[in-house]
């Protein structure tokens, strides 16, 4: 199972460490394609991999590769919600994690979208339930 991983990388890198701890979780259930997004290497405004040509052409490759997508929404990212687009334009699941003690309001483009699963979660061990959850429906 090729598993890809969206978070805000330049929208914000305030989750960054969630990211690592949901991409160890995934890890349990196929091969993340994408861990480099909870590395805390990769800052908001200085990347690693300053070609983001480069970085398009890569991460479109690995999402049409993968077999699910899992997207933590809760920091607005244009680059996830690009993400999470395309993955439902090529039929692939989406489960997209949101955590409203964050302050924030999720998007209607989402939450009215009856093709992606949408689930509410405080922390890790939250999620920990709702991927199995998930990963059991495939
Ligand atoms: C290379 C190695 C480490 O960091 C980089 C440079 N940046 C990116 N590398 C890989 N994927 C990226 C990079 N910037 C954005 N993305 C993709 O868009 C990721 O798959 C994230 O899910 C999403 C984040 O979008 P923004 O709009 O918050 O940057």
């Amino acid at each position: 199972m090729k598993i890809y991983f969206a978070g805000s990388i330049r929208a914000g890198r305030q989750d960054q460490a969630l990211y690592l701890e949901l991409i160890g979780l995934l890890a349990k259930y196929g091969t993340v394609l994408t861990e480099h997004v909870g590395d805390p290497r990769v800052t908001a405004s200085n990347d690693i991999e300053p070609d983001d040509t480069r970085i398009y052409k890569r991460d479109m490759s690995w999402l049409k590769e993968s077999d699910v997508v899992v997207a933590e929404v809760t920091i607005p990212s244009l680059g996830v919600g690009y993400e999470i687009a395309m993955a439902e334009n090529w039929e692939k699941p989406v489960l997209c994690l949101f955590r409203p003690n964050a302050g924030k309001h999720l998007s209607a483009m989402l939450t009215g979208n009856p093709q992606l699963v949408i689930k509410e979660y405080a922390g890790v061990e939250d999620a920990r339930t709702i991927l199995a959850d998930f990963f059991q429906t495939l």
